[in-house]
């Protein structure tokens, strides 16, 4: 699919109202999405190993907050584990449709279900790989420990949870750096001031980003064996929690 180049924010608008994952964004979303998190590309790779790495016979991997499929689609490249399946799922319908498209466009073997549906209600069972790829932080934090719970009580012994998140930092020096880099690191790929302002006025209700040991805690309090920081590009990191 041919992104269109993001520029949904680059005029100045009356009111910026929360960000949605609506039929514009889908549009532009491969382009927003490398411009705006540091390190995505990388860890869309990594996520098709590490999933070669944990799979397991018969066994489903979930791409919850799937988007358009990336990591599913670098899963399904990846693995050679034949009875498997992977289950993506998205609750943008924008976003599904399109996922949907490009699952049946892509000429992987191992069988995709994309479904519409909140993370919250999905069934997961007989997973060897859940991957939560920059989703988490958009659901309500009273909303997050049920979640990672399901997923947890989900898993094969063995199994693996990939967590990415944006960050927040105890210290505010290293929130305020990580804040400034994060922003040049958008300059560097041409947003302007302003489309950094807007969005980060938009995502600022929705988006809420918790620190690394908040993460670590509560990972461990659900039963996750143990659970490291695999990747981190300023204050855009990845953990990978193990059962
Ligand atoms: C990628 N993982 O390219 N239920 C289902 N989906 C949800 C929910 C929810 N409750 N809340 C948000 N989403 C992808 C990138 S983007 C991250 C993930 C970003 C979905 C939402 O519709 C969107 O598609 C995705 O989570 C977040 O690897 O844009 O920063």
């Amino acid at each position: 699919m041919a992104s269109r180049v993001d520029s949904i924010f680059s005029k100045p608008l009356a009111e910026v109202a929360d960000f949605k994952f609506d039929t514009a964004v889908v549009s532009v979303f491969p382009d927003m999405i490398q411009r705006s998190v540091p390190g995505y590309g990388a860890m869309i790779s990594a996520i098709g190993l590490l999933a070669e790495r944990f799979i397991q016979p018969e066994s489903i991997c979930y791409d919850l907050g799937c988007s358009l499929g990336a990591a599913t689609l670098s899963m399904r490249h990846q693995m050679t584990e034949s009875a498997c399946e992977i289950i993506a799922v998205d609750n943008s319908p924008a976003m599904v449709a399109q996922c949907q498209q490009l699952v049946e466009e892509d000429d992987g073997l191992i069988p995709v279900q994309v479904i519409e549906a909140d993370v919250r209600e999905v069934v997961i069972e007989r997973a060897s790989v859940i991957v939560l790829n920059f989703t988490l932080q958009f659901l309500p934090l009273s909303d997050r420990l049920s979640l990672l719970t399901n997923a947890y009580q989900g898993l094969l012994p063995g199994g693996i949870l990939i967590l990415s998140e944006k960050l927040q930092f105890s210290d505010d020096r290293q929130n305020e750096l990580h804040t400034d880099m994060h922003h040049i690191f958008k300059k560097a790929n041409g947003y302007s001031d302003l489309e950094i302002s807007q969005k980060r006025l938009a995502l600022d209700n929705i988006l809420l980003p918790e620190t690394l040991v908040a993460h670590q805690e509560r990972l461990r309090r659900i039963g996750f064996e143990s659970s490291e920081v695999w990747f981190q590009y300023f204050n855009f990191a990845s953990i990978l929690a193990l059962k």
